[in-house]
This record gives structure tokens, C-alpha cells and sequence, in this order.
């Protein structure tokens, strides 16, 4: 709740390594830690440990005493803490937050380790598995906080906007600790007048309130509130926008009026720093988006940062947010204790994200076996979890399952990923454009059939590799990208029935050599319209050229 003595650890950590199979506990002891590492980093992007797989394992002293709390806000694959040489958690889930509290001892110095391990795990339950078309890093992808424990722990608050341009929202708490004596919070808005009443009980309420002086939220005029909530002596700052987004009439509205999404999928990566991307490269990134003229991005497919969702709501960049997933196969889907893990994880972005007012739709299991009836229990599963939690957003999954899908008929809004004159089409050496316009339109066709048609729809991968500097007009060359997204941009802005298009890919990121269902050049995914270093290819600047209509009289060939 509170951030009275709030420490941020990131920073130099000592570092050792266990190399593959060899079991921590049994090596504890004779740990040799001789390499000073950054933290939040990868370890396997380190020199001395490049691309390696086994156990890193950090270590730092710090100030602490009494009840704790320490926060993670994303490791991989898989994480160990321990407290003066005793386990205090375990993390299981690739790039989620966990709450740890505990007891640190006597005021004084203490020693914190973090050990965290990127072998795989080929059984069903796995949330990461090797033929994850993205590097399966290991390190402490994203900030480590620690403070005193609060009495009165805040473990879930929602702000849910219900008429925004009134200024009503729903506000729903749940608090843990200190609560049996506690009979109400108080809610302050922007810092100004009296405090409102929010009634609790065993912990939690929830109570529809005003907001003063309300001030939408849009991508073009991105206001953000605060939220002062004060309970038990602790109080919690909450950033929150007044926004709302529909699905209506097979269209997706945003406070009220038509929304068309352009945008890229991107991963939260980078060559030199893997998961553990500076909030330099996020906000160039997030800037030069909206400087193209796109208004979203797809976060694939893993729950993304604060950090950068924060970026996202000051910026006004809309944001498909996703737990991790990915061409998950029948085994996975119906093995019960991937089904727990999926379940729990996808609550717990819902939980992390749901203040943000960036994101507009709750996303999971991108590309799985959603052509199969076993896959319906989870997927029913996850739609309720999330619209349990937050009616606000629409739900969906990326598919490249398309006509044969099975599921569709679970979520909000029908999401494809497909792939013309890329994956398994006329392998012809350049681009097709009326292939690309036929396979769109069949897309289009099938949606709109009277079980579908009230759904909105996006095309929400597609696209093709380009390797920087290969130029002709061939598959692979930067101009083929260029005149293929250039098609299906031109067919999607023109389209009535589609809501829009989430471009394969940002910019290109690390994957796997071989044992990866894709074919991949260097063990890069150069599907990106920008190479890996952010270096725009042709794909970009034709597509900003046409987002920010500095190429009008250029008509369609
Ligand atoms: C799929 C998948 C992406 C990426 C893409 C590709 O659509 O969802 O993560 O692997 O294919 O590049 O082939």
C-alpha cells in the first residue's frame, strides 16, 4: 500500500552460474559469485554466459528488519527467492508479479538471492516451452521493490469507469492484513475536496463514485486521474482514465465513436537486453509508433510491464494485453495443471493491468489448437475469469486457426492471424497483392456470418519476413514487406466490417535457431518493419508515409 521506505534494488547484484541440470540446493554452499551483473538483465546476454541455459543466480545485500514486503515484477523462466539462506518463494510463472511478505529478521543487513532458471520444461503444463516462437530468456526481466509490510495490505483495486463523460466509476477493493477493526476507506480524487466513504467489509467494498471535474481519456487527449485511497493508516495512489470501449454492431467503439486499430505487435525485447528492455529503448519505441500514425499495439504475447503500460497510458497508445501463450497443442490444453497456471496467470494480469486505461482488450493463448473442441473448457474458462473480474474489456485470442476455429463463439471479438503470400500460399517470388485481397475478403466473409457478425473484427497478425538490406522486390526483400502490409493496411482502412490491423511485427526480435516452429534467419524473427536495433526498413517509412497521409495521391495498383 504504502512507499514510505519503498527501496528499488535494481542495480550492480553479485552473480553465479550452475550450469544446466545441477541442482541448486545441493550447490548453495559452494556458490562461486564472481561476476557483478545488472539487475533488472538477462544473464544469458551476458559475455560470459551468452545464450547459456541453467540457474543465474543473484545476490545483494540490503537494509531490512520485520515484516517485509518484497515485490517482482517479471523474472524467467522460473525464480527462487531466499532470505539469509532460507527459501522464502517460489515463482513459476515467466514475467508475472508476486507479492512476497515475510519476516527479514532484526533490523541491520541482510542477504537477499534470486535464482532464476531458463531450461526447459517439456511437460504439458509448461507456460513456456521450447518451440515458443521467442527466446526463452533467463534473468530478472523487470524491477525488484522492497518495503516495510503494511499493516493493511492492498491485494486488488479496481477502478472501472462506468459513464465516463459523467465521471462515475466503479471502484472495488479488496484489502488483507490488518482489516477485522476496519470499516471504511476513504477516496480522494486529484487532490482536491473532501474525501468519499467507501464502506469495507472483512476487507473489501465496492461503491459507484463521482469524480469531480471529469476529463476524458482518448489516445489523442490522454488525461489521466488519480485516486488517493486511504485505509487502516496506509494509502495507495492510483493513475486511472475515464474511458470506455464497446463492442457494438460488429464494431469496436471507443467512448462512443467507431475505433479503427492500427498498430504492431510487439514484444517487450531487445538483442542486447532481452526482457529486461531500458525505459529509454520502451519510450523511443512507444514515440516513434505514434509518430507513424499508429494508435496500438498488441503486447505478445506475455503480460507487459507498468513501466510500459504507464508509458502507454501518458501516451495515448491503446494496448491488446495478453497472458502467455503460445500454439499451445491439446495436451497443454487439457492438461489440468496447465489449466490452473493459465487461469491464475490471466487473473493476475487483469489484476496488475486493470487501472490502465491503455488497455482496451484482454487477450490469451495466442495461436492454440482452438480448432479442437478440448480446447473449449479453458478458453470458456479464461473469457469468465476475465469478464468476472473486468466487464469492461472485451476478451479475445489471436487464431491462424480461422474458418476452422471451434471457439470463436467464446470471446468478444474474433482476432485472426494470418499470413497470405507468406505461410502455405502461392510460393511466388513476388507480391500477390490480389492474393492478399482475396484471402482478406474471405476473412472478412466468414465473419460476418450471423453467428459472427456482431463481433468486431481484427486482423491481428500478418505480415512477412524482410531482411534488412535485401532489396529487388523478392520474398524476403524489404520492398515485398512493403507492398504487402502497404495492401493490407489499404484494405483495412478501407474495410467496413474490420476493426483493424495489428502488423506482424514491430521490429525484429530473437527466437530460436532450430528446434522453433518457424524458420528463423540468424535465430531472429525478421518479420519486423524495423531490424533489430530499431533501424527503419522500407515496410516503415511507406506505411507512416500512408498513416500520416503524406502519400495521398498515391492510389492502390
Ligand atoms: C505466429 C505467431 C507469432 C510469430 C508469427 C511468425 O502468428 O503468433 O508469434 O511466430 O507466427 O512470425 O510466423
Amino acid at each position: 500500500m504504502s512507499s514510505k521506505g519503498k527501496q528499488d534494488l535494481s542495480g550492480v547484484w553479485e552473480f553465479a552460474f550452475l550450469p544446466e541440470k545441477t541442482p541448486l540446493k545441493d550447490n548453495l554452499a559452494r556458490l562461486r559469485f564472481d561476476l557483478l551483473v545488472a539487475v533488472p538483465g538477462c544473464f544469458d546476454l551476458t559475455p560470459e554466459y551468452y545464450l547459456r541455459r541453467g540457474t543465474g543466480i543473484y545476490r545483494r545485500q540490503v537494509e531490512a528488519g520485520g515484516e517485509m514486503e518484497l515485490i517482482s515484477e517479471g523474472l524467467g523462466l522460473r525464480g527462487e527467492f531466499y532470505w539469509d539462506g532460507k527459501q522464502i518463494a517460489t515463482v513459476d510463472a515467466p514475467f508475472s508479479p508476486r507479492v512476497i511478505r515475510f519476516d527479514a529478521g532484526k533490523p541491520g543487513e541482510h542477504e537477499l538471492l534470486v535464482a532464476v532458471n531458463n531450461e526447459f520444461d517439456d511437460t504439458p503444463s509448461s507456460l513456456f516451452r521450447r518451440d515458443y516462437d521467442f527466446y526463452a530468456h533467463g534473468g530478472i526481466y523487470r524491477k525488484i521493490t522492497l518495503a516495510p509490510a503494511a499493516a493493511v495490505h492492498a491485494d486488488e483495486i479496481k477502478i472501472i469507469p462506468l459513464e465516463p463523460e459523467k465521471g462515475t466509476v466503479r471502484i472495488a477493493v479488496k484489502f488483507s492484513g490488518a482489516v477485522s477493526g476496519l470499516t471504511q476507506a476513504e477516496i480522494r480524487f486529484d487532490g482536491q475536496g473532501e474525501s468519499a466513504i467507501l464502506p469495507l467489509k472483512d476487507g473489501t467494498g465496492e461503491q459507484v463514485f463521482q469524480v469531480p471535474s471529469p476529463h476524458l481519456w482518448s489516445p489523442d487527449d490522454p488525461f489521466l486521474h488519480t485516486a488517493e485511497i486511504q485505509a487502516g493508516g496506509e494509502s495507495s495512489s492510483i493513475e486511472f482514465g475515464l474511458r470506455k470501449v464497446e463492442c457494438r454492431n460488429g464494431k469496436l467503439y471507443l467512448n462512443g465513436a467507431p475505433l479503427k486499430l492500427i498498430g504492431c505487435n510487439r514484444h517487450d525485447a531487445h538483442p542486447e537486453f532481452g526482457y529486461a528492455v531500458p525505459l529509454d529503448i520502451r519510450l523511443r519505441d512507444l514515440n516513434r509508433l505514434k509518430k507513424a500514425g499508429m494508435n496500438c499495439i498488441r503486447g505478445c504475447h506475455y503480460p507487459q510491464s507498468e513501466e510500459l503500460l504507464s508509458l502507454c497510458d501518458r501516451l495515448g497508445i491503446l494496448v491488446w494485453e495478453e497472458s502467455l501463450g503460445w500454439g499451445n497443442n491439446e495436451a497443454a490444453l487439457t492438461d489440468p495443471e496447465f489449466q490452473a497456471r493459465q487461469i491464475r496467470e490471466t487473473r493476475n494480469m487483469a489484476v496488475k493491468s486493470v487501472n490502465h486505461p491503455s488497455v482496451i482488450i484482454w487477450g490469451f493463448l495466442n495461436e492454440a489448437r482452438t480448432d479442437l473442441e478440448a480446447a473449449r473448457p479453458l478458453v470458456k474458462s479464461l473469457a469468465e475469469t476475465l469478464r468476472e473480474f473486468d466487464p469492461s474489456r472485451p476478451v479475445t485470442y489471436g487464431t491462424c486457426r480461422l474458418a476452422k476455429d471451434v471457439c470463436l463463439d467464446l470471446v468478444d471479438v474474433i482476432s485472426f492471424n494470418t499470413y497470405p503470400c507468406w505461410y502455405g500460399f502461392d510460393q511466388s517470388q513476388f507480391c500477390n497483392k490480389d492474393d492478399i485481397r482475396k484471402n482478406l475478403s474471405e476473412l472478412v466473409d466468414f465473419s460476418s456470418k450471423p453467428e459472427y457478425r456482431e463481433k468486431p473484427l481484427l486482423i491481428s497478425e500478418i505480415g512477412a519476413e524482410a531482411l534488412p538490406g535485401i532489396y529487388g522486390g523478392q520474398r524476403w526483400s524489404e520492398e515485398y514487406q512493403a507492398d504487402l502490409l502497404e495492401t493490407v493496411v489499404r484494405f483495412v482502412l478501407g474495410s467496413d466490417r474490420c476493426s483493424g490491423t495489428i502488423l506482424w511485427q514491430y521490429c525484429d526480435t530473437r527466437t530460436f535457431l532450430s528446434n522453433c516452429s518457424q524458420s528463423a534467419a540468424g535465430g531472429f524473427n525478421s518479420k519486423g518493419l524495423l531490424d533489430r536495433y530499431r533501424n527503419p526498413k522500407i515496410s516503415w517509412r511507406r506505411l507512416s508515409d500512408l498513416l500520416t497521409n503524406k502519400n495521398t495521391q498515391k492510389k492502390e495498383d
